[in-house]
Protein backbone atom coordinates (compact mmCIF):
# COMPACT_ATOMS: atom_id res chain seq x y z
CA UNK A 1 0.00 0.00 0.00
CA UNK A 2 3.21 2.24 -0.44
CA UNK A 3 1.09 4.86 -2.82
CA UNK A 4 -2.32 4.28 -1.49
CA UNK A 5 -3.77 7.62 -0.98
CA UNK A 6 -7.64 7.88 -0.06
CA UNK A 7 -9.73 9.94 -2.54
CA UNK A 8 -11.58 12.81 -1.25
CA UNK A 9 -14.91 14.02 -2.36
CA UNK A 10 -13.20 16.97 -4.16
CA UNK A 11 -10.83 14.58 -6.21
CA UNK A 12 -12.46 11.22 -6.85
CA UNK A 13 -13.10 12.48 -10.34
CA UNK A 14 -9.34 13.36 -11.09
CA UNK A 15 -8.44 9.84 -9.63
CA UNK A 16 -11.23 7.88 -10.96
CA UNK A 17 -9.98 9.58 -14.63
CA UNK A 18 -6.23 7.45 -14.49
CA UNK A 19 -8.76 4.12 -15.23
CA UNK A 20 -9.28 3.71 -18.67
CA UNK A 21 -12.65 1.33 -17.64
CA UNK A 22 -14.01 3.92 -15.30
CA UNK A 23 -13.89 6.62 -18.71
CA UNK A 24 -15.53 4.35 -20.77
CA UNK A 25 -18.33 3.81 -18.65
CA UNK A 26 -18.73 7.40 -17.23
CA UNK A 27 -18.28 9.20 -20.76
CA UNK A 28 -16.82 12.83 -21.35
CA UNK A 29 -14.79 14.61 -19.14
CA UNK A 30 -13.31 14.48 -15.62
CA UNK A 31 -14.75 18.00 -14.85
CA UNK A 32 -17.98 16.62 -16.00
CA UNK A 33 -18.92 14.27 -13.58
CA UNK A 34 -20.79 14.66 -10.76
CA UNK A 35 -19.52 13.02 -7.27
CA UNK A 36 -21.48 12.13 -4.26
CA UNK A 37 -20.66 10.34 -1.12
CA UNK A 38 -23.42 7.87 -0.01
CA UNK A 39 -21.62 5.82 2.10
CA UNK A 40 -24.26 4.85 5.28
CA UNK A 41 -22.40 1.70 6.86
CA UNK A 42 -20.33 1.79 9.94
CA UNK A 43 -16.37 1.47 7.75
CA UNK A 44 -16.31 3.14 4.42
CA UNK A 45 -17.16 6.24 2.16
CA UNK A 46 -19.00 5.02 -0.79
CA UNK A 47 -18.99 7.53 -3.99
CA UNK A 48 -21.60 7.70 -7.03
CA UNK A 49 -19.94 9.07 -9.66
CA UNK A 50 -22.05 10.37 -12.68
CA UNK A 51 -21.11 11.16 -16.27
CA UNK A 52 -22.97 11.80 -19.19
CA UNK A 53 -22.78 8.21 -20.82
CA UNK A 54 -23.76 6.65 -17.44
CA UNK A 55 -22.93 6.47 -13.55
CA UNK A 56 -20.60 4.18 -11.25
CA UNK A 57 -20.28 2.96 -7.50
CA UNK A 58 -16.57 3.20 -5.51
CA UNK A 59 -15.88 2.24 -2.50
CA UNK A 60 -12.25 2.72 -1.35
CA UNK A 61 -11.63 1.33 1.63
CA UNK A 62 -9.82 3.39 4.68
CA UNK A 63 -7.13 2.89 7.18
CA UNK A 64 -10.04 3.14 10.11
CA UNK A 65 -13.49 2.28 10.94
CA UNK A 66 -15.58 5.33 9.47
CA UNK A 67 -18.10 4.85 12.48
CA UNK A 68 -15.36 5.97 14.92
CA UNK A 69 -12.75 7.69 13.33
CA UNK A 70 -8.80 7.30 13.13
CA UNK A 71 -8.52 6.06 16.68
CA UNK A 72 -10.24 2.80 15.47
CA UNK A 73 -7.45 1.33 12.93
CA UNK A 74 -9.02 -1.27 10.13
CA UNK A 75 -6.72 -2.67 7.83
CA UNK A 76 -7.04 -1.70 3.63
CA UNK A 77 -6.80 -4.97 2.80
CA UNK A 78 -10.38 -5.65 3.80
CA UNK A 79 -10.86 -4.59 -0.02
CA UNK A 80 -9.02 -7.09 -1.20
CA UNK A 81 -11.03 -9.95 0.62
CA UNK A 82 -14.10 -7.82 -0.63
CA UNK A 83 -13.12 -8.06 -4.14
CA UNK A 84 -12.39 -12.09 -3.65
CA UNK A 85 -15.61 -12.78 -2.36
CA UNK A 86 -17.27 -11.05 -5.29
CA UNK A 87 -15.66 -12.64 -7.33
CA UNK A 88 -16.67 -15.80 -6.02
CA UNK A 89 -20.26 -14.98 -5.40
CA UNK A 90 -20.04 -14.11 -9.04
CA UNK A 91 -19.62 -17.18 -10.61
CA UNK A 92 -20.97 -19.30 -7.66
CA UNK A 93 -24.08 -17.47 -7.56
CA UNK A 94 -24.95 -14.19 -9.24
CA UNK A 95 -26.85 -11.37 -7.89
CA UNK A 96 -23.95 -8.94 -6.79
CA UNK A 97 -22.82 -5.58 -8.63
CA UNK A 98 -20.64 -6.45 -11.51
CA UNK A 99 -16.95 -4.96 -10.90
CA UNK A 100 -15.67 -2.51 -13.15
CA UNK A 101 -12.28 -1.91 -11.65
CA UNK A 102 -10.26 -3.37 -8.71
CA UNK A 103 -7.11 -1.24 -7.92
CA UNK A 104 -5.86 -2.73 -4.99
CA UNK A 105 -2.57 -0.86 -4.10
CA UNK A 106 -5.80 2.12 -3.65
CA UNK A 107 -7.85 -0.33 -1.70
CA UNK A 108 -10.42 0.73 -4.46
CA UNK A 109 -13.38 -1.38 -6.03
CA UNK A 110 -15.19 0.29 -8.67
CA UNK A 111 -18.85 -1.38 -9.77
CA UNK A 112 -21.77 -0.72 -11.18
CA UNK A 113 -24.07 1.98 -9.78
CA UNK A 114 -27.16 0.34 -8.34
CA UNK A 115 -28.71 3.48 -9.23
CA UNK A 116 -33.00 2.39 -8.79
CA UNK A 117 -32.09 0.11 -5.92
CA UNK A 118 -32.48 0.84 -2.04
CA UNK A 119 -31.53 -0.27 1.03
CA UNK A 120 -33.52 -3.31 1.71
CA UNK A 121 -34.12 -2.38 5.32
CA UNK A 122 -35.18 1.25 4.16
CA UNK A 123 -37.93 -0.60 2.42
CA UNK A 124 -38.95 -3.07 5.00
CA UNK A 125 -38.57 0.52 7.36
CA UNK A 126 -41.18 2.54 4.95
CA UNK A 127 -43.48 -0.89 5.07
CA UNK A 128 -42.96 -2.14 1.29
CA UNK A 129 -42.94 -5.74 0.41
CA UNK A 130 -40.60 -7.37 -2.35
CA UNK A 131 -41.83 -10.84 -2.93
CA UNK A 132 -38.88 -12.10 -4.58
CA UNK A 133 -36.15 -10.99 -2.03
CA UNK A 134 -36.49 -13.76 0.57
CA UNK A 135 -36.21 -16.57 -2.93
CA UNK A 136 -33.16 -14.64 -4.39
CA UNK A 137 -31.72 -14.79 -0.75
CA UNK A 138 -32.30 -18.30 -0.11
CA UNK A 139 -30.70 -19.27 -3.43
CA UNK A 140 -27.55 -17.28 -2.77
CA UNK A 141 -26.81 -18.59 0.82
CA UNK A 142 -27.45 -22.10 -0.41
CA UNK A 143 -25.32 -21.51 -3.73
CA UNK A 144 -22.74 -19.63 -2.24
CA UNK A 145 -22.15 -21.77 0.95
CA UNK A 146 -22.32 -25.19 -0.76
CA UNK A 147 -20.19 -24.38 -3.70
CA UNK A 148 -17.41 -23.23 -1.67
CA UNK A 149 -17.95 -26.16 1.07
CA UNK A 150 -16.00 -29.20 1.06
CA UNK A 151 -19.32 -30.48 -0.54
CA UNK A 152 -18.43 -29.02 -3.66
CA UNK A 153 -14.70 -28.65 -3.63
CA UNK A 154 -12.14 -31.05 -2.77
CA UNK A 155 -10.35 -31.24 0.44
CA UNK A 156 -7.21 -29.41 -0.86
CA UNK A 157 -8.91 -26.82 -2.99
CA UNK A 158 -11.18 -25.68 0.32
CA UNK A 159 -8.04 -25.23 2.50
CA UNK A 160 -6.63 -23.26 -0.25
CA UNK A 161 -9.63 -21.16 -0.34
CA UNK A 162 -10.32 -21.14 3.47
CA UNK A 163 -6.15 -19.86 3.71
CA UNK A 164 -6.75 -16.93 1.16
CA UNK A 165 -9.65 -15.93 3.34
CA UNK A 166 -8.18 -16.72 7.12
CA UNK A 167 -5.78 -13.02 6.68
CA UNK A 168 -9.21 -11.13 7.59
CA UNK A 169 -8.88 -11.36 10.82
CA UNK A 170 -9.61 -7.76 11.94
CA UNK A 171 -12.80 -7.80 10.56
CA UNK A 172 -14.02 -11.44 12.22
CA UNK A 173 -12.01 -9.41 15.40
CA UNK A 174 -14.73 -6.98 14.91
CA UNK A 175 -17.21 -9.54 14.97
CA UNK A 176 -16.01 -11.67 17.30
CA UNK A 177 -15.88 -8.59 20.14
CA UNK A 178 -18.93 -6.73 18.88
CA UNK A 179 -21.51 -9.65 18.75
CA UNK A 180 -20.29 -12.36 20.72
CA UNK A 181 -18.32 -10.45 23.80
CA UNK A 182 -19.08 -7.03 24.46
CA UNK A 183 -22.20 -6.80 24.97
CA UNK A 184 -22.07 -9.13 27.68
CA UNK A 185 -19.71 -6.79 29.82
CA UNK A 186 -19.04 -3.09 30.46
CA UNK A 187 -17.28 -2.28 27.82
CA UNK A 188 -16.74 1.47 26.44
CA UNK A 189 -18.03 1.08 22.80
CA UNK A 190 -21.43 -0.14 24.37
CA UNK A 191 -24.43 1.55 24.21
CA UNK A 192 -27.86 1.49 24.66
CA UNK A 193 -30.31 4.04 23.24
CA UNK A 194 -33.47 3.97 25.38
CA UNK A 195 -32.59 4.64 29.43
CA UNK A 196 -35.68 2.25 29.88
CA UNK A 197 -33.13 -0.84 29.46
CA UNK A 198 -30.24 -0.35 31.96
CA UNK A 199 -32.46 -2.91 34.44
CA UNK A 200 -32.48 -5.36 31.28
CA UNK A 201 -28.75 -5.03 30.73
CA UNK A 202 -27.69 -5.34 33.86
CA UNK A 203 -29.89 -8.52 34.40
CA UNK A 204 -28.05 -9.99 30.63
CA UNK A 205 -24.84 -9.64 32.33
CA UNK A 206 -25.63 -11.88 35.15
CA UNK A 207 -27.73 -14.62 33.20
CA UNK A 208 -25.03 -17.17 33.16
CA UNK A 209 -27.34 -19.16 30.59
CA UNK A 210 -27.22 -16.41 28.24
CA UNK A 211 -23.44 -15.86 28.54
CA UNK A 212 -22.89 -19.72 28.32
CA UNK A 213 -24.96 -20.12 24.99
CA UNK A 214 -23.62 -16.80 23.17
CA UNK A 215 -19.95 -18.56 23.93
CA UNK A 216 -21.18 -21.64 22.73
CA UNK A 217 -21.96 -19.73 19.41
CA UNK A 218 -18.72 -17.58 19.59
CA UNK A 219 -16.72 -21.27 19.47
CA UNK A 220 -18.16 -22.24 16.42
CA UNK A 221 -17.76 -18.91 14.69
CA UNK A 222 -13.98 -19.39 15.54
CA UNK A 223 -13.20 -22.66 14.65
CA UNK A 224 -15.94 -23.83 11.99
CA UNK A 225 -14.50 -23.54 8.96
CA UNK A 226 -17.24 -24.84 6.95
CA UNK A 227 -17.59 -22.49 3.95
CA UNK A 228 -16.81 -18.74 2.32
CA UNK A 229 -19.95 -16.79 3.87
CA UNK A 230 -20.58 -12.72 3.07
CA UNK A 231 -19.99 -12.47 6.94
CA UNK A 232 -22.32 -9.67 7.41
CA UNK A 233 -25.61 -10.40 5.77
CA UNK A 234 -27.95 -7.84 6.61
CA UNK A 235 -30.74 -6.15 5.51
CA UNK A 236 -28.54 -3.31 4.94
CA UNK A 237 -26.15 -5.29 2.53
CA UNK A 238 -29.29 -6.28 0.39
CA UNK A 239 -30.50 -3.98 -2.20
CA UNK A 240 -33.79 -4.05 -3.89
CA UNK A 241 -35.47 -2.49 -6.88
CA UNK A 242 -39.06 -2.68 -8.60
CA UNK A 243 -39.73 -1.36 -12.03
CA UNK A 244 -42.96 -0.09 -12.84
CA UNK A 245 -44.01 -3.26 -14.68
CA UNK A 246 -43.71 -5.05 -11.24
CA UNK A 247 -40.67 -6.72 -12.31
CA UNK A 248 -37.63 -6.99 -9.15
CA UNK A 249 -34.12 -7.45 -8.58
CA UNK A 250 -32.17 -7.92 -5.93
CA UNK A 251 -28.60 -7.72 -5.26
CA UNK A 252 -26.06 -8.62 -2.45
CA UNK A 253 -23.50 -6.13 -1.57
CA UNK A 254 -20.78 -5.61 1.12
CA UNK A 255 -19.02 -8.60 1.36
CA UNK A 256 -15.77 -7.59 3.22
CA UNK A 257 -16.13 -9.49 6.13
CA UNK A 258 -15.78 -12.87 4.06
CA UNK A 259 -14.18 -15.62 5.76
CA UNK A 260 -14.59 -19.35 6.41
CA UNK A 261 -16.82 -20.29 8.97
CA UNK A 262 -20.16 -21.66 9.76
CA UNK A 263 -22.70 -21.38 7.16
CA UNK A 264 -25.44 -20.88 9.79
CA UNK A 265 -23.94 -17.58 10.77
CA UNK A 266 -25.12 -15.79 7.16
CA UNK A 267 -28.34 -17.43 7.70
CA UNK A 268 -28.94 -16.31 10.87
CA UNK A 269 -27.78 -12.66 10.28
CA UNK A 270 -30.28 -12.53 7.82
CA UNK A 271 -33.17 -14.18 9.94
CA UNK A 272 -32.00 -11.76 13.24
CA UNK A 273 -32.34 -8.77 11.14
CA UNK A 274 -35.74 -10.41 9.33
CA UNK A 275 -37.10 -10.60 13.42
CA UNK A 276 -35.87 -7.07 14.30
CA UNK A 277 -37.50 -5.40 11.35
CA UNK A 278 -40.75 -7.38 13.01
CA UNK A 279 -40.64 -6.29 16.16
CA UNK A 280 -39.84 -2.61 14.80
CA UNK A 281 -43.45 -2.19 12.96
CA UNK A 282 -45.30 -1.40 15.88
CA UNK A 283 -43.01 1.10 16.70
CA UNK A 284 -42.73 2.78 13.16
CA UNK A 285 -46.22 3.18 12.30
CA UNK A 286 -50.01 2.60 14.14
CA UNK A 287 -50.89 -0.10 11.96
CA UNK A 288 -48.64 -2.52 10.57
CA UNK A 289 -50.03 -6.08 10.99
CA UNK A 290 -50.03 -6.81 7.85
CA UNK A 291 -46.32 -5.95 7.56
CA UNK A 292 -45.78 -8.16 10.34
CA UNK A 293 -47.38 -11.15 9.13
CA UNK A 294 -45.37 -10.96 5.98
CA UNK A 295 -41.67 -10.18 7.66
CA UNK A 296 -42.67 -13.82 9.61
CA UNK A 297 -43.27 -15.20 6.23
CA UNK A 298 -40.30 -13.93 4.77
CA UNK A 299 -38.11 -15.57 7.60
CA UNK A 300 -39.97 -19.37 6.46
CA UNK A 301 -39.51 -18.52 3.10
CA UNK A 302 -35.73 -18.09 3.19
CA UNK A 303 -35.51 -20.89 5.09
CA UNK A 304 -37.62 -23.43 2.89
CA UNK A 305 -36.12 -21.85 0.33
CA UNK A 306 -32.51 -22.14 1.16
CA UNK A 307 -33.02 -26.17 2.23
CA UNK A 308 -34.67 -26.65 -0.87
CA UNK A 309 -31.76 -25.34 -3.27
CA UNK A 310 -29.15 -26.96 -0.81
CA UNK A 311 -30.56 -30.68 -1.08
CA UNK A 312 -31.22 -30.08 -4.38
CA UNK A 313 -27.31 -29.14 -4.94
CA UNK A 314 -26.37 -31.97 -2.83
CA UNK A 315 -27.93 -34.38 -5.17
CA UNK A 316 -26.79 -33.07 -8.04
CA UNK A 317 -23.36 -31.36 -6.47
CA UNK A 318 -22.09 -32.49 -4.29
CA UNK A 319 -18.36 -33.52 -6.04
CA UNK A 320 -16.33 -32.35 -2.88
CA UNK A 321 -14.38 -34.82 -0.16
CA UNK A 322 -17.43 -34.51 2.56
CA UNK A 323 -20.28 -36.44 2.35
CA UNK A 324 -18.53 -38.65 -0.54
CA UNK A 325 -20.89 -39.96 -3.24
CA UNK A 326 -18.62 -43.12 -3.09
CA UNK A 327 -20.08 -44.15 -0.12
CA UNK A 328 -23.80 -42.91 -0.97
CA UNK A 329 -25.10 -42.56 -4.71
CA UNK A 330 -22.42 -44.47 -6.32
CA UNK A 331 -23.50 -47.50 -4.56
CA UNK A 332 -27.06 -46.81 -5.48
CA UNK A 333 -27.64 -45.70 -1.65
CA UNK A 334 -30.18 -42.87 -2.38
CA UNK A 335 -31.97 -43.33 0.76
CA UNK A 336 -28.93 -42.82 3.02
CA UNK A 337 -27.63 -39.86 1.35
CA UNK A 338 -30.96 -37.69 1.60
CA UNK A 339 -31.31 -39.38 5.19
CA UNK A 340 -27.57 -37.06 5.56
CA UNK A 341 -28.62 -34.28 3.83
CA UNK A 342 -31.30 -33.71 6.21
CA UNK A 343 -29.00 -34.36 9.04
CA UNK A 344 -26.63 -31.94 7.87
CA UNK A 345 -29.42 -29.32 7.41
CA UNK A 346 -31.30 -29.80 10.56
CA UNK A 347 -27.67 -29.01 12.30
CA UNK A 348 -27.55 -26.12 10.11
CA UNK A 349 -30.88 -24.53 11.09
CA UNK A 350 -30.14 -25.44 14.71
CA UNK A 351 -26.89 -23.39 14.15
CA UNK A 352 -28.70 -20.34 12.21
CA UNK A 353 -31.36 -19.84 15.13
CA UNK A 354 -28.66 -19.72 17.46
CA UNK A 355 -26.63 -16.99 15.46
CA UNK A 356 -29.91 -15.42 14.22
CA UNK A 357 -30.22 -14.78 18.67
CA UNK A 358 -26.58 -13.50 18.95
CA UNK A 359 -27.09 -11.07 16.14
CA UNK A 360 -30.32 -9.65 17.12
CA UNK A 361 -29.11 -8.66 20.87
CA UNK A 362 -25.89 -6.99 19.48
CA UNK A 363 -27.86 -4.64 17.85
CA UNK A 364 -29.75 -3.22 20.68
CA UNK A 365 -26.66 -3.95 23.75
CA UNK A 366 -23.70 -2.88 21.55
CA UNK A 367 -21.72 -0.36 19.82
CA UNK A 368 -23.72 -0.71 16.07
CA UNK A 369 -27.51 -0.46 16.04
CA UNK A 370 -30.03 -0.77 12.81
CA UNK A 371 -32.09 2.07 11.76
CA UNK A 372 -35.11 -0.28 12.13
CA UNK A 373 -35.55 0.35 15.89
CA UNK A 374 -33.03 3.26 16.28
CA UNK A 375 -35.68 5.49 14.34
CA UNK A 376 -38.48 5.03 16.31
CA UNK A 377 -39.51 7.90 18.90
CA UNK A 378 -40.36 8.14 22.00
CA UNK A 379 -37.58 5.98 23.67
CA UNK A 380 -40.54 4.39 25.75
CA UNK A 381 -41.68 3.12 22.60
CA UNK A 382 -38.65 2.06 21.30
CA UNK A 383 -37.84 0.04 24.78
CA UNK A 384 -41.00 -1.58 24.18
CA UNK A 385 -39.94 -3.23 21.25
CA UNK A 386 -36.25 -3.82 21.87
CA UNK A 387 -37.04 -5.54 25.19
CA UNK A 388 -39.34 -7.85 22.99
CA UNK A 389 -36.45 -8.23 20.74
CA UNK A 390 -33.98 -9.27 23.94
CA UNK A 391 -36.83 -11.11 24.99
CA UNK A 392 -37.06 -13.49 21.78
CA UNK A 393 -33.29 -13.29 21.20
CA UNK A 394 -32.46 -15.08 24.52
CA UNK A 395 -34.76 -17.79 23.32
CA UNK A 396 -33.20 -18.47 20.13
CA UNK A 397 -29.92 -18.59 22.21
CA UNK A 398 -30.89 -20.87 24.97
CA UNK A 399 -33.34 -23.22 23.40
CA UNK A 400 -32.38 -23.19 19.92
CA UNK A 401 -31.78 -26.81 20.60
CA UNK A 402 -35.42 -27.26 21.80
CA UNK A 403 -37.21 -24.41 19.09
CA UNK A 404 -35.11 -26.78 15.90
CA UNK A 405 -36.93 -24.85 13.23
CA UNK A 406 -37.83 -21.41 11.94
CA UNK A 407 -41.13 -22.01 11.88
CA UNK A 408 -41.19 -22.57 15.41
CA UNK A 409 -39.15 -19.61 15.62
CA UNK A 410 -41.43 -17.23 14.43
CA UNK A 411 -44.11 -18.85 16.56
CA UNK A 412 -42.11 -17.60 19.71
CA UNK A 413 -41.65 -14.29 17.94
CA UNK A 414 -45.32 -14.22 18.09
CA UNK A 415 -45.87 -15.59 21.33
CA UNK A 416 -43.21 -12.73 22.99
CA UNK A 417 -45.05 -9.79 20.54
CA UNK A 418 -48.18 -10.50 22.20
CA UNK A 419 -46.53 -10.52 26.10
C1 LIG B 1 -17.34 -1.06 13.70
S1 LIG B 1 -18.20 -1.94 12.56
C2 LIG B 1 -19.70 -2.33 13.24
C3 LIG B 1 -20.52 -3.22 12.43
O1 LIG B 1 -20.75 -2.68 11.15
C4 LIG B 1 -20.73 -3.70 10.18
O2 LIG B 1 -21.83 -3.62 9.34
C5 LIG B 1 -20.68 -5.00 10.94
O3 LIG B 1 -21.96 -5.49 11.22
C6 LIG B 1 -19.96 -4.59 12.15
O4 LIG B 1 -20.13 -5.48 13.23
MG1 LIG C 1 -21.28 -3.32 5.41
Amino acid sequence: YSSYRPMEECDVAQRLATYPEVVEVLGGRPTEWAVREVGDGNLNFVYIVKGPNGSLCAKQALPFVRLVGESWPLPLDRSHFEHGALVRQAQRSGHVPKIVTYDPGQALIVMENLGRHKIWRNALIAGERHESAADVLANFMAETLFRSSDLSLDAASRKVEMVHFAANTALCKITEDLVFTDPYRAHELNRWTSPELDDTVAAIRADAEWKHAVQEMKALFLTRTEALLHGDLHTGSVMVSRTETGSEDVRIIDPEFAYYGPMGFDVGALMANLLLAFYAQDGLADDRSGMKDWLLAQVERVWSGFAERFTELWRTERTGDSYHRSLFEDVGDEEASAAACNTYLARLQVEAIGFAGAKMARRILGLAHVADLETIEPAERRAKQEKRALALARMLLVERHAIGNFAEACERARQVDGE
